[in-house]
């Protein structure tokens, strides 16, 4: 079992805010941020079901389930987001446009995301969406953290496989600003790992400001 952390007993009390269908309507845009997106059908409501150890966000057998920007609470700073899963064929086409249009919004206005956590089934990663998303949060500095969700669905070995070579790839186009794991949530597998991450960047550390920094130009003659 995961130790206790501030963070993991956060997750424990989480609470539903509100669905948002535009970036009208998402909760004030202050504190800590983290969003869960990857393609339709990944295991993104179900990862956030596991980590939060409640029946908060809707999953489904049928791909397409989480239309909304749902917003869980874990306290008045930080939040858990669990975004339309995207690239699900099905979904007519105005529908389509909407997601897209207010997901880009919300992805690109929002200060307080400090992080984006990219669930993929082990069985199909890295498509070309999950790496438009890594590409996105490459060029805006956003970190990412990969899910490789469903790894019970494989053998240890077979999942141990997919994990190095995701990883090298990874290392290999987005260096140390993007980072990879296993998990499952039927299995509660990659909890610690995952908890880590969500409290690196939930807890980070202010930066201090420039002018804050001491001023060594000038020096004794
Ligand atoms: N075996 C296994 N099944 C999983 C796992 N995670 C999710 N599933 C199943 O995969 C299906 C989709 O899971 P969701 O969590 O609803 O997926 P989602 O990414 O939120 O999907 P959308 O909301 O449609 O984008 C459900 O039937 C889940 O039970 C996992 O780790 N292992
Ligand atoms: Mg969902």
């Amino acid at each position: 079992m995961p130790s206790a952390t501030p963070l993991v007993s956060l997750c424990q009390q989480a609470t539903f805010i509100k669905s948002a269908s535009q970036v009208e309507q998402c909760p004030l845009d202050r504190g800590y941020e983290v969003a869960f997106a990857g393609r339709s059908n990944a295991g993104k409501s179900s990862a956030l079901n596991t980590l939060t150890h409640a029946r908060l966000a809707r999953t489904s057998k049928t791909p397409g389930r989480t239309q909304l920007i749902n917003f869980f609470a874990l306290d008045e700073q930080r939040r858990l987001v669990d975004l339309p899963g995207y690239g699900y064929a099905k979904v007519p086409l105005a529908l389509k446009e909407h997601w897209k249009e207010h997901l880009d919004a919300y992805l690109t206005g929002r200060d307080s995301l400090a992080g984006l956590v990219l669930v993929m089934d082990i069985r199909h990663p890295l498509s070309d969406f999950d790496r438009m998303m890594l590409e996105w949060s490459d060029v805006t500095g956003l970190p990412a953290h990969i899910l490789l969700s469903k790894a019970d669905k494989l053998a240890y070995g077979a999942a141990k496989n997919v994990l190095l070579k995701v990883q090298t790839i990874v290392r290999k186009e987005y260096g140390n600003r993007a980072t990879v794991q296993l998990f499952s949530a039927p299995k509660r597998q990659g909890l610690e790992e995952a908890y880590g991450i969500l409290e690196s960047w939930l807890f980070a550390e202010e930066e201090p400001e420039d002018d804050q920094a001491p001023d060594l130009s000038e020096g004794e003659d």
